[in-house]
């Protein structure tokens, strides 16, 4: 690969596509041509790109060969259609969707935990990024996972809107904005009022009754932690937060591991900053500290008072920044750095 490269950004004014664009010029990736790439809609309109603005053009006429890189947030059904297209162009895709994630041939990454899966992109020309609370998920499990073995996960989610994209922002703050003035909610994007409230749904019911996020989690953290005997019980909650996703954490290990212990792993581990003081307010929260930063928060750590092998933690991070923006250009980082 060259010095600069060519980028090609889908879904560039999406929720997503705005940290992306942010992020790449925040961490100066070395970028030659950016080509932001929307619908037909947006074609005209300009988004920032450091202190440029640069006019969003149309994916569906977009020619990939002008791409070296492209970084895919559109939506599953967008990336099924263009993905292949732009890999094929010799556009080496970075997918933000569920489309390729489950998919043998397809590495699902999270450079913490699984860089070396990233150069068997080149069986299709498309690495996958997981989803967001998948990915604070396994940064917190790895270094436990390495130091003593993981037999299973219960989990419960409390996730931001933002995960759901710009509109389901906007009717949170139009109804928390109307019950404060004693007025009426309408409910477009989620089923139930999300103001001050918190709806145990998201993404589709599955025949099996847990929704798809919860299944996308079982099946993510078997993938990247290359072993499917991990035992992964997700509840997946939305809650109205604008930014950051939180997570309780309780796991078993294969062996006893003290909290002490736990703790000096994370602490020690890429990625993670523990915040477990044991006091009022000295643990990490979504829009405390989450929020607009990078690493995943880890506190609340503790032995399982009911179970010989149970540990407990709590993991907060920006959904958008290393829940998607953030691990998809480090995995791009990635792939330069090591030439691949
Ligand atoms: P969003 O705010 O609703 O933005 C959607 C983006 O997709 C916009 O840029 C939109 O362009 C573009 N788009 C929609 N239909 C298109 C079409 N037919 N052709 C070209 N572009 C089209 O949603 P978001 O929150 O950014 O999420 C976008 C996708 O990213 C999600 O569907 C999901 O697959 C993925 N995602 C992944 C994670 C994760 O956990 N890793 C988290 C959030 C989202 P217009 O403005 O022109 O409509
Ligand atoms: O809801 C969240 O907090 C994360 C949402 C992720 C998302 C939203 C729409 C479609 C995804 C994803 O990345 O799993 C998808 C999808 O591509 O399936």
């Amino acid at each position: 690969m060259t010095n600069k490269y060519d980028v090609a950004l889908v879904g560039a004014t999406g929720a997503v596509g705005e940290v992306m664009l942010a992020m790449l010029a925040e961490r100066q990736f070395p970028i030659n041509n950016i080509y932001p790439l929307a619908s037909a809609r947006s074609v005209g309109k300009q988004v920032a790109y450091g202190n440029q603005h640069i006019e969003v053009q149309d994916l569906a006429t977009f020619d990939f060969a002008k791409a070296q890189i492209g970084l895919f947030s559109a939506g599953g059904s967008i990336s099924d259609i263009y993905a292949p297209k732009a890999a094929a162009a010799g556009c080496i895709v970075i997918d933000n969707t569920s489309r390729f994630r489950y998919e043998d041939k397809v590495p699902l990454v999270v450079p913490e935990v699984n860089p070396e899966a990233i150069t068997e992109y080149k069986h299709t020309g498309i690495i996958a990024n997981p989803n967001c609370s998948t990915i604070q998920m396994v940064v917190a499990l790895k270094p436990i996972y390495d130091a003593v073995g993981i037999s299973r996960v219960n989990v419960a989610t409390y996730q931001a809107v933002s995960g759901t994209g710009k509109e389901a922002i906007a009717e949170t703050e139009l109804q928390t904005r109307a019950l404060m003035a004693g007025e009426a909610v309408s409910c477009d994007v989620y089923p139930k009022q999300i103001a001050f409230n918190a709806l145990p749904h998201i993404d589709v019911f599955m025949d099996n009754g847990y929704t798809k996020e919860e299944m996308k989690m079982v099946w993510e953290t078997c993938k990247i932690m290359a072993d499917d005997t991990i035992q992964v019980n997700p509840t997946a909650v939305r809650i109205p937060v604008l930014y950051g996703h939180s997570e309780a954490v309780h796991l078993e290990t294969k062996q006893p591991l003290s909290a002490e212990e736990a703790t000096r792993l994370l602490a020690n581990a890429p990625g993670i900053v523990v915040m477990d003081g044991r006091s009022d307010g000295a643990y990490p929260t979504a829009v405390t500290e989450a929020a607009g930063n990078d690493a995943v928060y880890v506190g609340r750590i503790r032995n399982d008072i009911s179970h010989p092998l149970g540990l407990n933690m709590w993991v907060v991070s920006d959904n958008l920044r290393k829940g998607a923006a953030l691990n998809s250009i480090q995995i791009a980082e990635y792939l330069i750095k090591t030439d691949i």
